[in-house]
């Protein structure tokens, strides 16, 4: 690799207090390996369960690790929001607490990166029939879904693995609160002009902790969101540097 780029990670954490440190760990080991400069951004979304206690013990003694909470839990897409508007690496990764891929795939993903010159680099599973069928076939419908609506395939639109340049995250107004907003990452890279690469991931399932993201209230807030929300993923604005969106879509 010619050139180890900088990198932020962004782990959002709700309940996560039996897989932060070890997370943190994995994660902070694939950094130091394939970064140049890097940080690691947690954002607690007023867990209640000692994750915000761990996150600043682990913080105080690592200098390079970030602590950032939420008085009042706003879900998926606030917390992934507050993570990327705090990163300042050229790179961003966003990845689940749960740790359902080898953060070491980093090396692979930034070398796609830079092989493809894409903007970003997002994850499928190669196989996630290990979650059940029930969550397979939600899945299938999603991403069917999804692509119906925005004409083109993506394999895995609620996969954690996305590697992104920062540029595409300053282009992007981010509006989503709730689990659409790895959808509407995809959606508007993809409309503002970025270059989307998709990358074939093995996936673990969670082992500990407790799953919140995967009820019939998550699934049913998404869609209320993407109703509300499609003419903003059909034609989306690209953000003006340094101000609010403003100009018109490139496509
Ligand atoms: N900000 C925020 N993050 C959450 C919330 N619920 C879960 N998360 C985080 O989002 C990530 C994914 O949550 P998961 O519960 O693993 O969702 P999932 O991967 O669909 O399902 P499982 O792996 O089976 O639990 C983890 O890092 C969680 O800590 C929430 O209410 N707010
Ligand atoms: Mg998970």
């Amino acid at each position: 690799m010619s050139h180890r780029p900088s990198i932020s990670l962004v782990v959002p954490m709700f309940n996560e207090a039996e897989n932060i440190e070890h997370a943190l760990a994995c994660g902070t080991e694939a950094l130091a390996r394939y970064a140049g400069d890097w940080e690691v951004i947690v954002v607690d979304d007023a867990s209640t369960d000692g994750t915000a206690e761990s996150g600043a013990r682990l913080a105080a003694a690592a200098p390079r690790l970030r602590l950032l909470r939420h008085a009042r839990n706003r879900k998926l897409g606030g917390t992934l929001r507050t993570g990327f508007a705090a990163a300042g690496n050229e790179l961003v990764l966003y990845m689940d607490a749960d740790l359902p891929f080898d953060p070491d795939v980093l090396g692979r993903a930034i070398r796609a990166l830079e092989v493809t010159r894409a903007d970003v680099v997002a994850g499928y599973r190669l196989d996630r029939t290990t979650e059940g069928l029930m969550r397979t076939v939600y899945s299938y419908c999603y991403n069917t879904l999804i692509g119906l609506l925005f004409g083109w395939p993506h394999r895995d639109i609620n996969f954690s693995f996305k590697l992104l340049r920062r540029e595409v995250l300053e282009a992007i107004e981010l509006r989503s609160e709730g689990s659409l907003i790895d959808a509407e990452l995809i959606v508007k890279a993809k409309k503002l002009g970025f270059v989307v690469q998709q990358l074939g991931i093995d996936y673990f399932p969670r082992v500990r902790g407790a799953s919140t993201l995967s009820s019939p209230a998550v699934i049913f807030k998404i869609l209320r969101e993407l109703v509300v929300l499609y003419p903003d993923l059909r034609r989306p604005r690209r953000r003006a540097p340094g101000g609010e969106g403003a100009e018109e879509p490139r496509g």
